[in-house]
């Protein structure tokens, strides 16, 4: 491991009213589960450092409430995000067919439009019985869109790391690649050692393959 390598990620969970997102989030983060359902208002963020390949990764993890008044304020939080989950509930047929309006809110609010966007789908709560939404028709969905399906229980602790793990491993490759894009684009116009952009993530270069993201609105790409 190179613990020079260290990169901010901030990664945000979406779907529909009580499908388990903030019950996923807990178990990731805190390894516990709740029976009790609190719905999220607004939004949380909890934090959880891993270290994928040789680098550390600090991801940010924003939980957001499924309530319908909380929907345009949702969507807000997709900029500068680097990769979202969508989350539905197995046992709850309409919270599965509210993902294409889920995704397309995402697509729509990501700068500048990507389909490439990270996201991978959970389906949540297979501890139950009474599923409503076969695990064919859902990994058909997800084939279609060309985003990896987990399904999961908050509840029995089934896949939750793998799907977190995926996406943040999807999320860092988007952004070194976008890193190297840039960086080569600059190179070849012979730009200055420092140079300054708008309109990419938040990062800072300090050395070769080192980057983490930056507070402040501008993206610099340090080339010496
Ligand atoms: N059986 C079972 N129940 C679950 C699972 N995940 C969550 N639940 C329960 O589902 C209810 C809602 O879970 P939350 O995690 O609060 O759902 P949410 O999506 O965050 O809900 P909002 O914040 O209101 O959008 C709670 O009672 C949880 O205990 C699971 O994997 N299996
Ligand atoms: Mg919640």
């Amino acid at each position: 491991m190179n613990p020079r390598k260290k990169v901010d990620l901030k990664l945000i969970i979406i779907g529909a009213l009580g499908v388990g997102k903030t019950s996923l989030l807990h178990q990731y983060v805190h390894k516990t589960f709740y029976e009790d359902y609190q719905t999220t208002l607004g939004a949380s963020i909890l934090s959880k450092i891993i270290i994928l390949d040789d680098t550390t990764l600090k991801l940010q993890i924003w939980d957001t409430g499924g309530q319908e008044r909380f929907r345009s304020m949702v969507s807000t939080f997709y900029k500068g995000s680097d990769g979202c989950i969508l989350a539905f509930d197995v046992t709850d047929l309409e919270s599965f067919e509210a993902l294409d309006t889920w995704r397309g809110d995402v697509l729509a609010k990501t700068i500048p439009m990507e389909p490439s966007y990270p996201m991978v789908v959970l389906g949540n709560k297979i501890d139950l019985a009474d599923r409503q939404v076969p695990q064919e028709v859902a990994q058909g969905w997800c084939k279609e869109k060309d985003i990896p399906y987990f399904e999961v229980s908050a509840k029995n602790d089934i896949n939750v790391v793998q799907a977190f793990e995926m996406l943040a491993s999807r999320a860092l490759s988007r952004l070194g690649a976008r890193i190297a894009e840039r960086t080569e684009m600059l190179s070849q116009t012979g730009s200055a050692p420092v140079a300054r952009t708008h309109g990419l993530r938040l990062c800072q270069c300090n050395e070769r393959g080192s980057f983490s993201h930056l507070p402040e609105a501008a993206f610099h790409l340090n080339l010496e």
